[in-house]
């Protein structure tokens, strides 16, 4: 999934597609990396980020969904907002991409029920300007895993079928940097919980801490990009459905070498011509 963020202040790439010609040409682009779908945003989710109105983020996020779905590109909208999702799918989304797993609007998972699109349940507890305060866990695989289950039987309360829902453990959001390695290195379990997985670490700051210069110093997001492939080919070959990424060339690599090595060690194909898509 590659990151489409129609906005001028995101953490990484904030301002760089901010007009809908820059925004769709980036879209076909990342395409043209090897990206399956497509993930459009019009608000900014960084720490800190003061919320958009919703006016605002619909006339971002509606031209670039309608060029990009003529274009035939499967997309996905990244919203908290019910009213933006259901206009975002009228408009040909294919899927919801809820960071807040309905906790910020309680008509999202009312609106996922009526339009029977594929939703992301994010693992969330409080907005930008907050999250950073809600950090508190005991053993935060267990936690997020308990946290994603009751957001699964809300889903299930309002009409949704568990074929529409995907998991995703919400990397960086209310998790300092130390918390989101047993996140990664325990995916199985969430595996495990029978959802297809969404992981997305891109460029976030926890990796800016692992990749830090010897004077304590983060790495800047642009410099994140090898370590988002590691974490891709790893997830991958741990079970993740999807990785949320903005280079889509490096880890649609990885997630194909992550895909051939497991097809060889399932003896499925060790043929260099098999596309190990298919494979996996
Ligand atoms: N991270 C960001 C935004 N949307 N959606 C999902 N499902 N998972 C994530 O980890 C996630 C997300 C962070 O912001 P960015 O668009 O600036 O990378």
């Amino acid at each position: 999934m590659g990151v489409v963020n129609v906005t001028p202040d995101s953490f990484s790439d904030g301002g760089r597609w901010f007009t809908p010609g820059a925004a769709v040409a980036h879209g076909l682009a990342l395409i043209d990396d090897g990206a399956d779908l497509l993930d459009v945003g019009g608000e900014s989710t960084r720490p800190g980020a003061r919320r958009v109105p919703v006016d605002e983020e619909l006339v971002r996020v509606l031209p670039v969904i309608d060029a990009l779905v003529a274009r035939g590109a499967t997309v996905s909208v990244d919203t908290t907002r019910a009213r933006v999702a259901h206009e975002a799918v009228r408009h040909g989304a294919a899927i919801i991409n809820d960071v807040s797993g309905g906790l910020a609007d309680e008509a999202m998972h009312e609106v996922v029920a009526q339009t029977g699109a594929v939703y992301v349940a994010m693992h969330w507890r409080g907005h930008a300007d907050v999250m950073d305060t809600f950090d508190d866990y005991v053993d935060v695989v267990a936690d997020v895993r308990r946290e994603l289950a009751e957001r699964v039987a809300a889903l299930r309360a309002a009409g949704v079928h568990d074929d529409q829902v995907v998991l995703d453990p919400g990397l960086g959001f209310a998790k300092p940097g130390a918390s989101n390695w047993p996140l990664l290195a325990r995916l199985p379990e969430l595996v495990a919980d029978g959802f297809p997985v969404l992981v997305g670490a891109s460029r976030k700051r926890f990796l800016g801490h692992l990749l830090a210069h010897p004077d304590g110093e983060p790495a800047p997001p642009l410099a994140r990009d090898g370590a988002t492939a590691a974490i891709s080919a790893l997830a991958a070959a741990a079970g993740a459905w999807c990785v949320r990424v903005h280079d889509v060339k490096g880890s649609a690599d990885a997630v194909r070498v992550a895909a051939a090595w497991r097809a060889a060690s399932t003896d499925l194909s060790t043929e260099p011509s098999a596309d190990p898509r298919r494979a996996q």
